[in-house]
């Protein structure tokens, strides 16, 4: 009799390790607490995959060899203590993805707390511009499991959040990148910040003498922890203070890198796409990543010129009358605020609020003191953003819908300001999620511009 497996939670990760497990023979069963969308239901009816919704049926959960956890399920959820009050293996689709991999197949594996979608769309648009037979998965569009039913690629960038290496034990990347460690996401981790420390850690976990590893230099939390594990590959690190052997270093005019053959090479930053130092750290550990796969350094850089990033991310959205409008909604915690701020070449007018995680604005007073003269607070509750800007300086006021925040932050701006929306918060008690925060943000700018 075939293996069964369970797949909790029918997402787009769900619902891809399904048909994969379909697929590889194995006695399948898709299982959800809440309503399963109509183009999942299809997928799941067409392919002859068994499902429930709505409901965990204990029994038929109990029952499987493997568990595929989607990476939204949290650890407190009932089902999740009762499962693991047994000895079931639980899995994530990404764990699970990679146990059915062809053997050939290279990954490029990268996570941080921020800058996780840029660096994994860089390194994959550098190696995709090169020539390179490339799959992008992971935390971004479609799952890994869903595209290596038909699929076979050399290289497959993977975008990986701490959900999703919480469930991974066997996968080995061949290349690890670490961008920054700040906290975010405590509710899944106990309220521990090592917990989560630990949870990004994961992803150097299996990693050879062949292999290798890329973290930014500069990111205090990373160096500490770095110092009790022993990571068994080579080091290609990032930096904006110094250039250290075997990796990269930019001083924001030019950036510096080093081949595998340790040849230096430097290329000037003019003209690139990307701007603001954590950009910087992006470029540079996408042009390690794709070094290290064995992408010549000079082509490499090249193809960064032509790429476009994902929006929402300091995206310019447009100027009313002389004031400039950048959509920063991805913003969700303070550090990503901080570099925003640390870009802004203009007096500043700040939409931030919504959600909030628990933020400590006292690591952007400075740079609020310096170039933001007003905060219009921006979320249902807004006593957290009023409480965290007092006595730095601005003037606080107060919105609550995009249209109002748009109009106060207008108001208050002058010719040659920016208004920016980076919101170091969640976006789910005004809008669906931060596209839409970031979408409603563009369309009234674009209608307002004329
Ligand atoms: N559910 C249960 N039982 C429960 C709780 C939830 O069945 O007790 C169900 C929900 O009803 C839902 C499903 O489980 O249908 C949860 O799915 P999911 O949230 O894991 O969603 P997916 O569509 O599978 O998307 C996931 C990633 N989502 C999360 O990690 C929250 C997507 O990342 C990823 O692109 C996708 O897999 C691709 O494989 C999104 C994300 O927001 C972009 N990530 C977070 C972030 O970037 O901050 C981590
Ligand atoms: P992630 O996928 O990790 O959320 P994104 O590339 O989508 O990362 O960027 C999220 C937010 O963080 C954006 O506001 C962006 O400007 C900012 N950001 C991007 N790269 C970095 C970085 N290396 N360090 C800090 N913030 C960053």
């Amino acid at each position: 009799m075939s293996q069964k497996v369970v797949i909790l939670g029918s997402g787009e990760s769900g619902v891809g390790a399904a048909l994969l497990a379909k697929a590889k023979g194995y006695d399948t069963f898709v299982s959800d607490s809440s309503a399963i969308a109509d183009k999942y239901k299809t997928e799941l009816t067409e392919a002859g995959i068994s499902f429930e919704q709505e409901k965990h049926t204990e029994e038929q959960i109990l029952s499987a060899s493997i568990i595929v956890k989607s990476p939204g399920i949290p650890e407190k959820a009932p089902i999740m203590k009762l499962v693991r009050s047994k000895e079931i293996e639980v899995v994530s689709e990404i764990e699970f993805a990679y146990r059915h991999m062809h053997s050939d197949a290279k990954f490029i594996a990268i996570t941080g707390s921020n800058g996780k979608t840029t660096t994994t769309l860089l390194t994959y648009h550098i190696l995709k511009t090169l020539g390179y037979s490339v799959g992008l998965g992971g935390n971004i569009g479609t799952s890994l499991a869903r595209q290596i039913i038909h699929e076979k690629k050399d290289i497959y960038v993977l975008e990986l959040s701490s959900f999703q290496l919480d469930d991974m034990f066997t996968f080995k990347a061949n290349v690890a990148v670490l961008l920054n460690i700040t906290p975010d996401h405590l509710d899944r981790y106990e309220y521990k910040f090592e917990n989560y420390i630990a949870s990004k850690f994961r992803i150097f976990q299996n990693l050879t003498p062949e292999d290798f590893y890329i973290t930014y230099a500069e990111d205090q939390t990373i160096e500490t922890y770095k110092k009790n594990i022993d990571i068994n590959a080579r080091y290609m690190p990032v930096s904006l203070k110094q250039l250290h052997a075997s990796g990269a270093y930019s001083d924001e005019k030019q950036i510096q890198v080093y081949a595998l053959n340790d040849e230096l090479h430097t290329f000037k930053t003019e003209g690139l796409p990307l701007k603001g130092k954590h950009n910087y750290i992006n470029i540079m550990a996408a042009l390690n990543a794709t070094i290290a796969v064995g992408a010549n350094a000079d082509q490499a850089a090249e193809a960064i010129k032509s790429f476009r990033n994902a929006p929402h991310r300091l995206e310019f959205v447009g100027s009313i009358y002389g004031v400039k409008f950048v959509n920063d909604s991805k913003a969700t915690n303070v550090d990503s605020v901080w570099y925003a701020l640390d870009s802004m070449e203009t007096p500043v007018v700040l939409i931030a609020g919504g959600v909030d995680k628990g933020n400590d604005y006292s690591q952007i007073e400075a740079l609020v003191r310096e170039k933001v003269h007003t905060v219009v607070a921006l979320g249902k509750d807004n006593s957290k953003v009023f409480a965290g800007f007092a006595n730095m300086g601005p003037e606080i006021k107060e919105a609550h819908s995009m249209a109002e925040a748009i109009r106060i932050a207008h108001d208050s701006a002058n010719k040659g300001d920016t208004v920016l929306l980076s919101p170091a918060c969640a976006s789910f008690d005004l809008f669906k999620n931060y596209e839409d925060r970031g979408d409603q943000f563009r369309n009234l700018v674009i209608e307002l511009a004329g």
